[in-house]
């Protein structure tokens, strides 16, 4: 059985890492255009480094819970593709091996000048220089809107071979990502959604089941196990 797991913020929710556009989420005290556009970092660079070295920062605090566990469990007994749209390090450190972070990592730097891409020290600066070309060019390896999120064509092979297409804590805001259970129905792929409440497209999905990822997520993993 092959299964891509699409997985947001609200999977990550109950480990204490605030979703984006709760009342109280990360996004309530940021213009996004501000913390999450290149012309944002281009304009404030020191603000933008200060607002993911303090998500960065926070990783050490929290830890991966049921939800994660259970989607790295669930890979020992199917063929099991996990897509994250998270840029927190919960999945790896649950166990899950076969992940893509389409959206890219806290723990990760890129130079915009030459586009290398290396761990990144817990605290970032304008002033750090490229390991490959020494250009002061850094930023957070981080994909902002109106960027090509990563492994876009694995992800969509990956989505149409697939015998089911699961979504988990996700708004559905935030396209491309939005639209593949939609491409996964075109597909003739079984699609499910599980999440705390509907998404902005329920009626993408053949089935859903809807509470804490924590509850949900284990109970259905369980039916593979
Ligand atoms: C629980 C729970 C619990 C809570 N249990 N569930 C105009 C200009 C430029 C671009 C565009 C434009 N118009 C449209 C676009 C495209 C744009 C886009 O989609 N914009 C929309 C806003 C309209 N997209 C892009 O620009 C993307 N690139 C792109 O399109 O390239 C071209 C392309 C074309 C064709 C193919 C491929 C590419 C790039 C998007 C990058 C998004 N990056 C961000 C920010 C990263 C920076 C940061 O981390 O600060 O990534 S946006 C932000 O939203 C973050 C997330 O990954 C993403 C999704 O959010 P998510 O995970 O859904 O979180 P929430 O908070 O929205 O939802 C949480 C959910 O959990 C809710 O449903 C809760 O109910 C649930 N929940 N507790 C279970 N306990």
């Amino acid at each position: 059985m092959k299964i891509v797991v699409l997985t947001g913020a609200g999977i990550s929710a109950e480990s204490g890492i605030e979703t984006f556009r709760a009342e109280t989420g990360l996004w309530a005290n940021h213009r996004v255009e501000d913390v999450a556009t290149p012309e944002g970092f281009a304009k404030d660079p020191d603000l933008v480094h200060a607002f993911y070295n303090g998500r960065r920062g926070q990783l050490a605090d929290v830890q991966p819970n049921a939800a994660h566990k259970a989607l790295a469990l669930l890979e020992k007994h199917v063929d099991l593709l996990v897509v994250t749209q998270n840029v927190d390090d919960l999945h790896e450190r649950a166990g899950q091996r076969n992940l893509i972070h389409m959206h890219g990592e806290l723990r990760g730097a890129l130079c915009h000048g030459c586009g290398h891409r290396w761990a990144a020290p817990d605290t970032m600066n304008t002033t750090d220089a490229c390991p490959a070309c020494a250009a002061a060019k850094t930023r957070p390896d981080i994909v902002w809107f109106g960027e090509m999120p990563y492994q876009m064509d694995r992800i969509f092979d990956a989505i149409t071979a697939a015998d089911l297409f699961v979504s988990i804590g996700t708004s559905g805001n935030v396209y491309p990502a939005a639209g593949f259970a939609a491409e996964a129905q075109r597909a003739g792929v079984d699609t499910l959604e599980l999440n705390l409440e509907p998404s902005n497209t329920p009626t993408d999905f053949a089935d859903a089941r809807y509470g804490p990822a924590t509850e949900i997520v284990p109970d259905w993993v369980a039916t593979f196990t």
